[in-house]
């Protein structure tokens, strides 16, 4: 198998399992239960050395790799695929994956830690992951009012990046309902096979339907 794939249940892991399904390479899985600090093991570490999931190990090339962002711009780059070639979309692609790195993925995961693992722990925490989830939400139902893919018009790694996070609206309150254009493109990609066998990745998991 070209690539090893080290990961956990969790939106990061899911991105790369769905990515990796994508682009068809051939992978195996390792799985690090992050409940029981697997990530902390030496050799784990010797490749992912900020112990998260995801990380790979490609052994066509050598290269190991952490940080889920970093991991599917190689991957999209090895394969050419997956990243827009045309300027106007590639930088598109480019910002919006990078705007899933730096906010609807963690503010999300904060919501998910005080509302729905921790619920009443801190009101302030929960009010204010859970505000900063609905405009995180906000934004991206106006950006794909007028677009299909977050790109534009081809579907790309900030799609792949940015889905398995929405999969997870029940845990961070939020109604697909009340967002129209993310709740169309959420179903559109819930129907593609790459997306279904990814996100069964490392155990089978029903994808939540709003
Ligand atoms: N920025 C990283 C975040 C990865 C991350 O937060 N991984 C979590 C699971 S989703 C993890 O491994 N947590 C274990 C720990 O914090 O010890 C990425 O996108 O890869």
């Amino acid at each position: 198998m070209a690539i090893d794939l080290y990961t956990w249940g969790t939106p990061n892991g899911k991105k790369v399992s769905i990515m990796l399904e994508e682009v068809a390479l051939p992978y195996t899985v390792h799985p690090i239960n992050i409940t029981k600090d697997e990530q902390f093991s030496p050799d784990f570490l010797a490749i992912a050395p900020n112990n998260k999931i995801p990380a790979i190990v490609d052994s066509d090339t050598g290269v190991t790799m952490m940080e889920s962002g970093a991991i599917l711009f190689y991957l999209a780059e090895k394969t050419g695929m997956l990243m827009p070639t045309a300027n106007d979309e590639r930088y598109r692609a480019i910002e919006w994956r990078m705007w899933q790195m730096g906010g609807f993925g963690p503010q999300l995961g904060q919501a998910h830690h005080f509302h729905h693992f921790n619920p009443g722990k801190s009101d302030y925490a929960e009010d204010r992951f859970l505000k900063e989830t609905q405009r995180l939400y906000r934004v991206l139902d106006k950006h794909l009012s007028v677009r299909p893919y977050m790109a534009g018009t081809t579907y790309s790694i900030a799609d792949v990046a940015t889905w398995p996070w929405a999969a997870r609206f029940a845990w961070h309150g939020a109604d697909l309902n009340a967002f129209p254009n993310v709740k169309r493109w959420y179903l559109e990609l819930a129907e593609r096979p790459a997306v279904q066998k990814g996100y069964a990745v490392p155990t089978a998991q029903d994808i939540p339907m709003p």
